[in-house]
């Protein structure tokens, strides 16, 4: 239990939605922890809903619920969207739940018997699309906030502080001792460059708010939502296995990289428990070039797409299309001659041929040997090798790319050398044995990234000790017009 490789997602708000910005994090999510457990780890994958945001109480009284019965719908909708989609979450966590709300006082505790929260008066700018205090200086000229257009709020109001301005040489200290904490690079540099500039205290607490959890001791406060949140990976563990092993990565946007890597590790300090492995930020999705956003009502459901071209088809997509760490563009006519070019001419076209013609076909060792040809070997050998190297530097692009060059070579292979109209038997055979042993492991290889795929193949390869038998699947990608 203890060794448990632990990866997690951001907890969402539940206002709106998953929309495929969301969707691209738990799947990236989704292929770490499988690929972690091909390599033999046992896995905890954590994901769930950030329930206390002001703006839950909002879009609840918009929807004329209780925001007790808006939070428990919506949440729900967050957890079936992971399970349509096939996703491997251990586990699912709510900030409403008593696990949490246990753990955020005990830590609350901790902090403040480290001498880290005193009590102070707030007075500023405060974004609620952003749950963040905001400085004159980043809002628009007509003092709106840039991304989500709207005027924050004037607040005045007694507020507790948690000391972040006394963490900033051991961040800082940190940092140099762990130079992958911030994956990719880019984004540790932004994130160093903000420490150095200097560490203001922040606020942790709100005042006489109808919902949140309580501060100890002080109950016309409530914990300021962002401190609340990013205790849920310990409360989905508990402080115990935490301190014996923290999350090894924490996946998210860009957009909320600073929370995670100087605000997170700050109060872990401060709680004297240990800090996570990584933070792994990726970038941020446009549609058809245009923001993501409620407004334009330009959200796309990950579950329409997923409906459509089935849940393969949009992890292959998005982690294929977009660079992992760069901002990438999500349109369906992409989507679209991806899945017919890459997905049904390519693989399923190139599994569906290998497959009919070994059909036909008895496979049997000689001689206490499986004979191939060297090329195909040669093939596999080097496929593995980049996927591998790739995935553990977050290249699954190119990791994919790599198994798409396999796949041609198998296909070219396959033309030039007619496999279908070879006379001699043996050689026929052996060429064909090549070929589906290629496909055998691509399958294998593919198993974190299109894991329904992947095991539609490797149960039409059936290897019964000193035979192989083939047949041919399903059509495992029908054309889309
Ligand atoms: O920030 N492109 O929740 P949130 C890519 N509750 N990813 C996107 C995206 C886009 N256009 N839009 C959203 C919060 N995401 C807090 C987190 S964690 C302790 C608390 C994804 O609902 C991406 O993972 O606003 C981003 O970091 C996250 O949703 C923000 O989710």
């Amino acid at each position: 239990m203890e060794n448990k490789f632990y990866i997690t997602t951001p907890i969402y708000y539940v206002n709106d939605k998953p929309h495929i910005g969301h969707a691209y994090t738990n799947i990236v999510a989704d292929l770490l922890a499988r690929w972690r457990e091909q390599q033999g780890e046992d896995i905890l994958y954590l994901t769930g809903t950030d329930e206390f945001a002001q703006k839950t109480v909002d879009a609840a009284k918009k929807n004329n619920e209780e925001v007790h019965e808006y939070t428990d719908r919506m949440a729900s909708i967050w957890q079936s969207t992971w399970e349509k989609l096939k996703l491997s979450n251990s586990d699912f966590i709510r900030t409403t739940e008593e696990r949490h709300i246990a753990t955020v006082k005990d830590f609350w505790g901790r902090v403040d018997a480290a001498g880290d929260i005193y009590k102070g008066k707030y007075e500023g700018l405060y974004c609620k699309g952003h749950e963040a205090f905001m400085k004159e200086d980043e809002l628009t000229p007509d003092g709106l906030c840039p991304d989500h257009k709207t005027k924050p709020e004037w607040i005045s109001e007694e507020n507790y502080f948690f000391k972040l301005s006394a963490y900033q040489d051991k961040l800082l200290d940190f940092y140099n001792d762990h130079p992958d904490f911030v994956a990719p690079a880019n984004r540790f540099h932004e994130v160093k460059s903000f420490v150095e500039r200097g560490l203001e205290d922040i606020s942790i607490s709100r005042e006489n708010r109808p919902w949140g959890i309580p501060v100890p001791n002080d109950p016309h406060h409530v914990v300021y939502v962002w401190f609340d949140a990013l205790i849920n990976y310990i409360s989905a563990v508990g402080m115990e296995r935490w301190e014996e092993h923290p999350a090894d990565i924490h996946v998210m946007a860009k957009d909320i990289t600073r929370f995670h890597a100087v605000i997170w590790p700050a109060m872990l300090m401060s709680a004297g428990l240990p800090l996570p492995g990584q933070i792994l930020a990726h970038g941020f999705f446009t549609i058809n070039g245009t923001k993501i956003s409620k407004s334009l009502g330009n959200a796309i459901d990950p579950l329409e797409i997923a409906n459509k071209y089935g849940n393969d088809a949009l992890r292959y997509f998005l982690l294929r299309e977009i660079p992992f760490g760069e901002d990438g563009d999500f349109s369906e006519e992409k989507m679209k001659e991806r899945y017919n070019g890459d997905l049904a001419n390519g693989l399923g076209n190139f599994a569906a041929r290998v497959l009919t013609l070994a059909e036909k076909e008895e496979f049997v060792m000689e001689n206490g040997e499986w004979r191939m040809e060297n090329e195909f070997q040669e093939q596999i050998d080097k496929m593995k090798k980049t996927v591998y190297a790739k995935v553990n530097q977050f290249r699954f692009h190119e990791a994919l790319a790599a198994v798409w060059e396999a796949i041609a070579f198998g296909d070219k292979y396959v033309n030039e050398n007619k496999l279908w109209a070879i006379a001699d038997e043996k050689e026929r055979r052996r060429k064909l044995f090549s070929a589906v042993t290629l496909l055998d492991n691509l399958a294998a290889t593919l198993l974190p990234f299109m894991p329904e795929t992947s095991r539609k193949i490797t149960a039409s390869i059936q290897w019964e000790g000193k035979r192989l038998k083939a047949k041919k699947p399903e059509i495992l990608f029908p054309r889309i017009r």
